[in-house]
């Protein structure tokens, strides 16, 4: 059997060089020192290649921004999943301080001073102290501050047990693949909200068909990073992994497996529904099978020939509802009257607009997210760095936007069916006009606009400061609309229908932030958006070359969302998608 997680990933080992950086700021160490770590974290998350192999092999020498002491420690590591230097700095601590850095409002200085002061080592104290008025004391904080401080901390509370996809995803095909290798697994899936396609899940279910269940039960709670067997059972067992994940496994026949499948599915409404318009035709639904409820009605014979769960919509009159529509929000009346969309799917995108480079706060130049675009398969790449009021992101100002069009304009001479376009991604400043004149916004090839300061504007403020933007005859698209940072910080207050309105009304591609920290604007709103008639763009916002593959996260939200190649932009060819970059800003012409 191949043991998934058994051995550290890049990603677990850039989380190390991450917190190490996070426990020297704390120590208030020198920034360099405390800057090469996190490069490194960077730099090991990126790599293209096996970097944990590479480090094992002690071959790290001669990979950028990796000196000789992380070389070492990266050796370290991947040799024997422990990092002394790093178990030394945990232990100075208390064992939960590095959760401070999710409060929003929370820097190393902030999180230095309570814990010196008062003690504070976790979330918990954190609470403690803002609510009986110590933190209030401390120089720096104050009534308001302490305010900000326990809201953002009953929203982290909210979503304490929920996990974005980013941390599931690599989980969840480990464990698949460890079940479809299993010698007595005939089919295995995934089910539940993480087959569903959900923005973030509460845990992950697998399900099995075997004749075996006891030995593929007995394997799966061995697997290697699990914490806590919370349940070992014939045909169901639990466990939660080290990282607080809970993973579920059911055991089925060959013959239950499509009724299994789509009972776990979901979503719980999706299959209250099916299950009446079942009873309603005669037949019981449960996750074992679909039996008539006369069983004396012969017409119903046909049911025998259930094996997968397109037979299962079928036997109840319906077209197959993929499962990231199943929500109940008007899937079933839509395949029953055979009007489900065609959904879009990851291999329909021909490139990929808004990413961020080292002109701003992306770690990699223009020449190797080109090359990046190009190795994915991607036929064009748009920049849009930031512009000058993000100055904590290395925002450009004008002159140095115009360099990097230059830039770009003579990569592109080099390029053969592939181009850069040049963007921005312009600061929404806080009365809705643009951190750039329409003049030089104009010699772009496109431009997203964004909100990142002043989220504290009242609804109706926030959202006349948007539809401004939105009415710019430059602005091509709508960044991250509402803002927020999945299981971290809440959206800010705005009035989605009434941009969806005014995004149709100017012309406006609505983005599709495709970051797992953001799948913003929500699946929720993407039908209506479609409806009135706004086009998407699925977005990485990336600040790497692997970042582009953040597309992927993108790509399921967006078939949440009911969309169909037609509606999002980028999944047009090279010599299309110009005319529409232009579509808007030559219409006052
Ligand atoms: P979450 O919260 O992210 O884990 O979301 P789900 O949908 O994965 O929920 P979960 O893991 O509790 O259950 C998996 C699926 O099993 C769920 O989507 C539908 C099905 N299910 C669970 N409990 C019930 C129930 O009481 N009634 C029905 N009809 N279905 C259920
Ligand atoms: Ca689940
Ligand atoms: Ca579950
Ligand atoms: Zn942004």
């Amino acid at each position: 059997m191949r043991l998934p997680l058994s051995r550290m990933t890049a990603d677990q080992m850039a989380e190390v060089l991450r917190n190490i950086g996070r426990y020297l700021e704390l120590k208030g160490e020198n920034p360099f020192k405390i800057r090469a770590y996190n490069t490194g974290a960077e730099i090991v998350e990126t790599f293209s290649g096996d970097i944990v192999a590479k480090a094992a092999a002690n071959e790290l020498a001669g990979v950028k921004g990796i000196g000789e002491a992380l070389q070492q420690k990266l050796h370290e590591l991947a040799t024997t999943g422990k990092l002394e230097f790093y178990e030394k700095l945990r232990a100075e601590f208390p064992a939960d301080i590095l959760s401070l850095f999710d409060v929003t409002g929370l820097g190393s200085k902030k999180i230095i001073a309570l814990h010196q002061m008062l003690g504070v080592g976790s979330l918990a104290d954190l609470k403690r102290v803002c609510e009986n008025g110590e933190a209030a004391k401390l120089s720096g904080f104050g009534e308001k501050t302490t305010a900000k401080l326990l809201e953002a901390l009953s929203f982290l509370e909210s979503h304490a047990h929920e996990f974005r996809q980013d941390q599931v995803a690599p989980i969840a095909d480990d464990i698949l693949g460890m079940l479809q290798g299993h010698p007595d697994v005939s089919r295995a899936s995934v089910a539940g909200s993480w087959r569903r396609g959900k923005e973030t899940v509460h845990d992950l279910d697998f399900l099995v068909a075997t004749r075996n269940a006891a030995s593929v039960m007995e394997d799966f709670v061995q697997m290697p990073l699990i914490k806590q067997v919370l349940g070992q059972g014939e045909t169901k067992s639990s466990v939660l992994l080290e990282s607080g994940l809970q993973c579920d496994l059911r055991a089925v026949t060959n013959e239950q497996f499509p009724f299994a499948l789509q009972y776990f599915t979901g979503s719980k409404e999706h299959n209250v529904a099916i299950r009446q318009r079942a009873l309603s035709r005669g037949y019981s639904l449960n996750e074992y099978g679909l039996k008539p409820v006369d069983e004396t009605n012969h017409k119903h014979n046909a049911l025998e020939a259930v094996t997968d769960e397109a037979d299962i919509y079928r036997a109840l009159e319906l077209d197959y509802i993929e499962p990231e529509l199943r929500e109940n929000t008007g899937e079933i009346e839509a395949a029953e009257r055979g009007g489900l969309p065609a959904l879009i799917q990851l291999s329909n995108l021909r490139g990929v607009f808004h990413n961020h480079t080292t002109w701003s706060d992306g770690s990699a130049s223009l020449e190797q997210m080109a090359e990046a675009a190009q190795e994915l398969g991607m036929q064009y790449l748009g920049i849009a760095d930031h512009s000058k009021s993000s100055f904590q992101a290395n925002g450009l100002d004008e002159a140095r936007l115009r360099k990097q069009l230059a830039e770009i304009r003579a990569l592109n001479a080099d390029f053969e069916g592939f181009r850069i376009f040049a963007g921005s991604e312009v600061d929404i400043l806080k009365d809705g006009s643009l951190d750039f004149d329409d003049d030089l916004l104009s010699e772009l090839d496109y431009v997203v606009a964004s909100v990142h300061n002043s989220f504290t504007l009242p609804e109706a403020e926030m959202t006349k400061r948007i539809i401004r933007a939105i009415e710019n005859p430059y602005v091509t698209m709508l960044g991250h609309v509402t803002g927020r940072l999945l299981l971290q910080r809440p959206s800010y207050a705005v009035n989605v229908p009434a941009i969806i309105d005014a995004a149709a009304a100017n012309g406006t591609i609505i983005e599709l932030n495709a970051s797992a920290w953001r799948l913003d604007m929500d699946w929720r709103w993407w039908k209506l958006a479609k409806e009135k008639g706004v086009k998407c763009s699925i977005n990485p916002d990336a600040h790497s070359p692997r970042g582009l593959q953040d597309v992927f996260y993108g790509a399921r939200i967006a078939r949440k969302g009911w969309l169909t190649k037609a509606d999002v932009v980028n999944c047009l060819p090279l010599g299309k998608i110009e005319a529409v970059l232009k579509t808007k800003r030559n219409k006052g012409k």
